[in-house]
């Protein structure tokens, strides 16, 4: 499996290949800021399923003061993968494209995702408290910059420290939460429209593949979380930023996916999804579904977190 991107390294990085496509997507009319679902929304739909939500939410934020911020996300049924048969303007890396059909549909249960990408606070606060090696910043600061260099067994294994530590039952999303988290009920190449635009994310240049900032998009490498306008769910840095990590092993195409929001734990299991594309990438890199295969034991890019309504 050929390696489409890159460790969370400085815009020198020597690439194995080409990830992106110029121009940001097709000729459809983009949709400027799209109006945001209030959290209230979600969470009263969320909390019609579960009534405890709410006392779940407070709780797992007293007994942590670490704890991520998280947002409810309504059940629902969405197309997961290339919806819009999308078609990059280049040909280095067409399998891209093919990873993301069949184009099928999907029911979501009701869940919670992290508003944010996971931060260094956040994750220094499990690496100090379980002797683990604090993960390398490559001088871009700690704090609220979004934590890289993780593997998905790291980022698993926060997940589990969490879940310890504030008896809730956190762990990672699965690819197609994520995918139906970031589309937020649109069905666009981005949750704003159909064109890249930096006003929306942090990404790299229209051509393969190197840093960019540009606009309001002040930053050349990671921003600190949540700079851009969330979505309609309230999440924010769902596309850009950092690349998450899911909890699915990779499979080339959705050929036997689930369709019940649950992870594809078959596979080849060596490598998981990351999902989002990161501040390295160009447009095609940060669609909604674009996808891309790690090693597990890689030291890639961030996460966030999801949670059970329990
Ligand atoms: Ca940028
Ligand atoms: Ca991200």
């Amino acid at each position: 499996m050929k390696k489409l991107y890159f460790p969370f390294l400085f815009a020198t990085t020597l690439l194995v290949g080409c990830g992106g496509g110029g121009g940001g997507g097709n000729n459809a009319t983009p949709t400027p800021n799209p109006t945001p679902i209030s959290s209230a929304s979600a969470q009263s739909e969320a909390s019609s399923i579960s009534s405890s939500s709410s006392s779940s939410r407070s709780s797992a934020s007293s007994n942590n003061a670490l704890s991520p911020e998280i947002v409810d996300i309504p059940a629902g049924s969405f197309m997961m993968g290339n919806v819009n048969n999308f078609v990059a303007d280049f040909t280095s890396w067409p399998e891209n494209l093919e990873y993301e059909i069949p184009v099928h549909s999907v029911d979501i249960k009701a869940f919670r995702l992290g508003k944010y990408e996971v931060t260094f606070t956040q994750y220094d606060a499990f690496a100090d408290a379980t002797g683990r090696a604090r993960p390398n910043d490559y001088g871009l600061g700690r704090g609220q910059q979004p934590v890289g260099n993780v593997s998905w067994a790291d980022a698993t294994a926060y997940a589990a420290w969490l879940s310890q530590q504030t008896g809730k039952k956190f762990r990672l999303p699965t690819e197609s939460e994520w995918q139906y988290a970031a589309r937020a009920g649109t069905t666009t190449e981005y949750y704003w429209g159909n064109t890249a635009d930096h006003t929306f994310a942090n990404y790299g240049r229209d051509v393969c593949c190197d840093v960019l900032a540009s606009g309001a998009d002040r930053w050349l490498e990671a921003a600190p979380v949540g700079q851009f306008p969330a979505n309609r769910f309230g999440l924010y840095d769902m596309l850009g930023n950092v690349s998450e990590w899911v909890q699915d092993c990779w499979n080339p195409n959705y050929v036997g996916a689930p369709t019940d929001g649950s992870a594809w734990k078959t596979g080849d299991c060596k490598q998981h999804v990351s999902s989002g594309g990161n501040f390295h990438f160009t447009p095609f890199g940060i669609r909604v579904s674009t996808r891309a295969p790690f090693d597990a034991s890689d030291l890639n890019w961030g996460f966030r977190i999801a949670q059970d309504i329990e």
